[in-house]
Order: structure tokens, then sequence, then C-alpha cells
């Protein structure tokens, strides 16, 4: 997107957002990259839902998908300002406004998913939701993403080896940048909106995603080969503007956080179902699934670990989450 459409969009946001308030309406507007039927989506729909029950139909949620709000960097920045309410983004575009989730991003820390829901279902989870209040958002809830692998378009990556030179897209993260470069590769962050054009036209040669993605942006026609490194489990967060969330009564603060809590189970079912039908969607569509070692691949990650999980706080909350049985 280029500067000035951001900035009209902004303003349109903005304009709209005030508007929605100052009608008195109630209808809070969530953003989100992906479409209608995705787990996050449903999930956000169902939230919405509940909260018009708690409410007693005073407030409810309009989603905007397929992002018709711009890019998850935008649509952040557009809650900070107040002018969205709500963002579901992946956990990545937040790493460098708010270091502590850094940490669900970091390459093979979980080891399982059940590893991961008791990370983030207790306290190291609402920690970290709540680390990113001073920088005007409100975590309400984690996501289930699965765990991203490498996808490439012209030759399979087979080692880490095969890695050395790629150019790969990375979503806008400075710690994605160095975990991809610590494979040997070249990393080039850009909106997820971007990634199935320039492996087509060879901008660049890989991506990295869940199953789900993988197949709703359709990169498996255009990137066959997927390597099952499983180097992050990075979740989705779905935050609140602060800005909007402190012109709410403690009532409806407590309505939104009990909504949101209620949406996470049947996130991760939706979840679960998505994962092995995008399978089976991307194999009958061609992709070549690839088994790989993955010690080298965790082994390579090291440097990433040291750079960026640096002071006292981060270093500790990873060994929480390492201990966490
Ligand atoms: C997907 C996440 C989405 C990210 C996307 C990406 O659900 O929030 O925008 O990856 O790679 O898995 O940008």
């Amino acid at each position: 997107m280029t500067q000035s459409t951001f900035f009209k969009r902004t303003l349109a946001a903005v304009a709209a957002g005030l508007m929605a308030f100052g009608a008195g309406a109630t209808e809070f507007r969530s953003a989100d990259i992906h479409p209608d039927d995705y787990p996050t989506v449903t999930a956000v729909k169902f939230m919405g839902e509940r909260l018009k029950e708690l409410s007693g139909g005073k407030h409810s949620i309009k989603v905007f998908n397929n992002g018709a709000l711009g890019n998850e960097k935008d649509t952040i920045e557009q809650a900070k300002i107040g002018a969205l309410q709500m963002v579901r983004v992946n956990i990545a575009p937040m790493n460098n406004i708010c270091p502590e989730t850094q940490v669900p991003t970091m390459p093979f820390l979980f080891r399982s998913v059940d590893h991961l829901h008791k990370v983030l279902d207790g306290p190291i989870g609402e920690e970290i939701l709540k680390s990113c209040e001073k920088q005007g958002f409100i975590g309400l809830a984690f996501y289930d993403s699965g765990a991203r692998s490498m996808f490439t378009a012209k030759k399979p990556v087979r080692s880490l080896a095969d890695m050395k030179g790629l150019k790969v897209r990375v979503q806008q993260s400075d710690l994605w940048v160095s975990m991809i470069e610590a494979m040997g590769a070249n990393a080039t962050p850009m909106p997820m909106g971007e990634v199935y054009t320039g492996l087509k036209t060879g901008l660049i040669d890989a991506a990295e995603n869940n199953y789900p993605t993988y197949e709703s942006s359709r990169a498996f026609e255009v990137a066959k080969y997927y390597t099952k490194t499983e180097h992050s489990m990075a979740p989705e967060m779905l935050l609140f503007s602060k800005r909007a969330w402190d012109r709410l009564s403690p009532q409806e603060q407590g309505w939104i956080r009990q909504a949101a809590k209620e949406s996470v189970p049947y996130m991760r079912k939706q979840w679960a179902e998505r994962e092995i039908k995008s399978l089976a969607v991307v194999k009958a569509g061609g992709a070549e699934i690839i088994e790989v070692d993955k010690a080298p691949f965790q082994a390579a990650m090291k440097p990433v670990y040291d750079k960026f999980i640096t002071d006292a706080r981060l270093k500790d909350l990873v060994k929480r989450v390492q201990d966490t049985k």
C-alpha cells in the first residue's frame, strides 16, 4: 500500500470510528486479513454474538475481513489511535511494539500444542497480554495458529543447507528477519497480501506459514514444496484499542473480556478441523509435504535467542515457558 493510500484509509477509519462512538452506536469494528470462513474470523464473530447476549443487545462486533482496513501493521496503528476498536493479528507484527510478545514467537520454544495452551492459558499468557497495555493495547486473548513451516517455489528445502541464499518473505518483525537469516537465507518483510504475487513473479523464493494460510492464500499453487520445519508456533492475538477501552464502563469491559475468553475454545475446535481440511486441499492441489530433520534448524536458532532474549525479564519468561510441564 502506498503511504497516501494508507493515510486516506486511516483518515476514513478515524472518521468512521468517531462516528460510531459519537452516534452512540455500539458496534465495535474489528479487522482481520483472513477470509470469511477462516477460524480467526469465525471466532471473532462468535465473540460478537456472545457480547450481544451478555450486554443485552447493547454491543456487537462487525468484522472487516480480507484486509479491508489494511494490512496488519496498518490496522495495529489504527487501533493504537482509537480509530478502530479491535484487531485480530498474528503476534509477529506486535514483536517490535511490545517486547514480551517475542517470547511465544521464539523458534522451537513450544514442545506441543498442549504445552502452548498450558502456557498461554496460564499466568505467563496473562502477563504477555497485559504487557501490551502500556503501548495502547488491551490484550484480550490468544488464538491458535498451529506451527509455521517453510514453502518454496522453485526447489524443495530438504535440509538446512538448502535454505542458503533463498529470498524468504517474513512478517513485519525484526525477530523474524533474524530467524530467517540465522537459517542462512535472506529475509524480506512484507504484508501477507503480497505473498502470492511475490512468489509468482519470483520477487521471493519462499515464505512460511501454517497449513490453513498456505491453503487460503493459494500460495500452494505457486510454491508447491512445503517443508515441515515447524520452526515457530507464533500464536494469533486479539487486541482492543486502549483508547476505546478507556471510554467503556468496567461492566462493559467485563463483557468484552468474557466474550473474548469464551471464543477461545470455539476457535481451537475450528482450528483443529481446519488444519486437517487445509492439508487435504493443498495435497490435492499438488503440494508436496516434505519431512525434514529439524535438529539443525533448531541448533541454528541460538544466535536469535542471544540477540532478542537479552534482559532478565525476557530470560525469565522463556525459562518459565520451558519449565511449564
Ligand atoms: C497467518 C496469520 C496472519 C498473518 C499471516 C502472515 O493468521 O495473522 O498475517 O500468517 O504470515 O498465519 O502474515
